[in-house]
């Protein structure tokens, strides 16, 4: 990616979108992971609002790919998403942390590890590094939207207040990012195929909730159109394995 786009926003995403590829780096066996061609780098203008977006990816033995997105618009809006999506046969949590900063301005900081399974709960193996994480207090902390029946209790979304806030929502996401990468490094794959189905599932359900996201599709309409901004929903940001291919 190149560092031009980085380099201009709210340094609060520059240090997060760096620290979280250096975690990636320290713990995970990324190897390339092929964007569609016209989605890597992306200039939209459609109503007078230049949104520029440089998507990164890789994938894992244990994640299917990994995203890190930072986007532009104007010179208003800075955006950092970040999703890790497992393999469909990885009974792993979905980790997802997005921000959004507004004339300079952090409006939302979210971050979290989704449960897949039916029961909504996490693995076992997470539940007891996770409770150990210390409890930070944020001033502002924000409701999550009708579509947030995705999110765990170790949500945190926020409105941090000050800079003391912002270093503390930096340090929740690399504490939460560095469990998952130790536990995913761990887990073994699933091999029967009710397990994989249910992963599949709840994969599926929570890339529908997320593409019910009406503030993010208003962005990339307003730039791009409806019908780019759904493709680039559905094939970019919450994409889904359609189906495991059998062993
Ligand atoms: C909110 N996301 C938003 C908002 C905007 C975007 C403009 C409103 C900000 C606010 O309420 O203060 C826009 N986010 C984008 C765009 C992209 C993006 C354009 O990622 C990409 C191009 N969103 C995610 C992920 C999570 C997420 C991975 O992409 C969580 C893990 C959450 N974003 C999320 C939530 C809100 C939000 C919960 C608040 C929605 C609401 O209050 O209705």
């Amino acid at each position: 990616m190149p560092t031009s786009l980085r380099a201009k926003q709210h340094p609060l995403i520059r240090q997060l979108a760096d620290r979280i590829e250096s975690t990636w780096q320290e713990h995970l066996n990324l190897s390339p992971y092929q964007i569609p061609h016209d989605l890597g780098y992306v200039e939209g203008n459609l109503e007078g609002e230049r949104l520029v977006i440089e998507n990164r990816c890789h994938q894992t033995p244990q994640f299917r790919k990994i995203h890190l997105e930072l986007a532009q618009v104007g010179k208003n809006l800075d955006i950092l998403h970040c999703v890790m999506f497992p393999h469909p046969d990885y009974d792993l949590p979905i980790f997802g942390a997005d921000i959004v900063c507004g004339r300079g301005v952090i409006s939302a900081a979210i971050v979290d590890l989704s449960p897949v399974d039916r029961s909504r709960s996490l693995p076992t193996s997470y539940q007891l590094p996770l409770f150990g994480l210390p409890e930070v207090k944020f001033a502002q902390v924000r409701d999550l939207p009708a579509w947030g029946d995705i999110f765990s209790d170790y949500c945190l979304f926020v409105r941090p207040v000050d800079a003391d806030e912002e270093a503390a929502f930096v340090e929740y996401v690399l504490s939460m990012l560095t469990i998952h990468c130790q536990i995913a490094s761990h887990t073994q794959p699933a091999t029967s195929a009710p397990a994989i189905a249910t992963i599949l599932a709840g994969q599926k359900y929570y890339c529908d909730r997320q593409q019910q996201n009406d503030k993010t599709r208003r962005v990339l309409e307003k730039s791009f159109g409806t019908e780019w901004a759904d493709r680039y929903m559905t094939t970019m940001l919450f994409d889904y394995a359609a189906k495991v291919v059998a062993c």
